[in-house]
C-alpha cells in the first residue's frame, strides 16, 4: 500500500485555483487541432482553451484523483469550447464531476454509441460511470469551473474519440446551445 499521509489544499472556489497544486496542464488550440469539425480563425491564435489543476497521488484504486478544470469561454465554428475528452484506461472506473462556476455541459458516450448529456452548473454533482467517455463544454460566456474526483488507477485514453468525436456536439444556435449529431461520428 502506499503511504500518503493526511493532507489539506485549498480551493479558490470561483477560480478553480487550487494552492499548493502539485501539477497544472494548460490545453490551447494547438493541442485539439482536429477535434472541432472547422479550423480555428487565425484571428484567435493559440487561445488557451482549458487548465486542469491536479493534486497527485498514488495512480492505484487505493486512492482517489483530484483536479480542478478551469474553461475559457469561446467558440471554433459553431461549437464551444470543451475539453478533449477522454475514456478512462481502466474502462470500468468511474468519476464525479462538482461543478463550481459558470454554465456547462458535460457529455458522455459508451464504446457502443449511446449518449448523455448533464448539466454543470455551480452545485451540480455528475456520476460518469466506468465505460463512458466523457467531455465538458462551456456553453456560457465565463469560466467554467469544475472540480473531478475519480478512482486512481482510472488513467485516460485519448486515441478512441480524437478523431471521430463523440456522438453529439454542442452548437451555439441562434435560439441557444444545442445538442447536434456529430456528422463525423
Ligand atoms: C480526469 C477528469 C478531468 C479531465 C479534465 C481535462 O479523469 O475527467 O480532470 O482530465 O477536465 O479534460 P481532458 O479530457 O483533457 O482530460
Ligand atoms: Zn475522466
Amino acid at each position: 500500500r502506499d503511504a500518503v499521509a493526511p493532507f489539506n489544499v485549498l480551493m479558490e472556489l470561483d477560480k478553480g485555483v487550487l494552492e499548493p497544486t502539485d501539477h497544472t496542464k494548460r490545453r490551447h488550440l494547438s493541442d485539439m487541432h482536429g477535434m472541432y469539425l472547422e479550423e480555428p480563425d487565425e484571428a484567435a491564435g493559440d487561445a488557451l482553451v482549458y487548465t486542469v489543476h491536479e493534486i497527485v497521488v498514488p495512480e492505484s484504486p487505493d486512492h482517489i484523483q483530484c483536479s480542478t478544470t478551469i474553461l475559457q469561454p469561446g467558440r471554433v465554428g459553431r461549437e464551444f469550447f470543451m475539453t478533449k475528452g477522454h475514456f478512462h484506461e481502466v474502462r470500468g472506473r468511474s468519476e464525479v464531476y462538482l461543478g463550481l462556476r459558470g454554465e456547462g455541459r458535460l457529455v458522455m458516450a459508451t464504446e457502443g454509441g449511446d449518449h448523455a448529456v448533464e448539466h454543470i452548473v455551480p452545485g451540480s454533482v455528475s456520476y460518469v460511470p466506468g465505460g463512458w467517455a466523457h467531455r465538458s463544454v462551456n456553453i456560457g460566456s465565463e469560466l467554467l469551473v469544475f472540480f473531478a474526483a475519480y478512482v486512481g488507477d482510472a488513467g485516460h485514453d485519448y486515441a478512441t474519440i480524437e478523431d471521430e468525436g463523440l456522438p453529439v456536439l454542442l452548437t451555439d444556435a441562434p435560439d441557444g446551445p444545442r445538442v447536434e449529431r456529430n456528422p463525423r461520428y
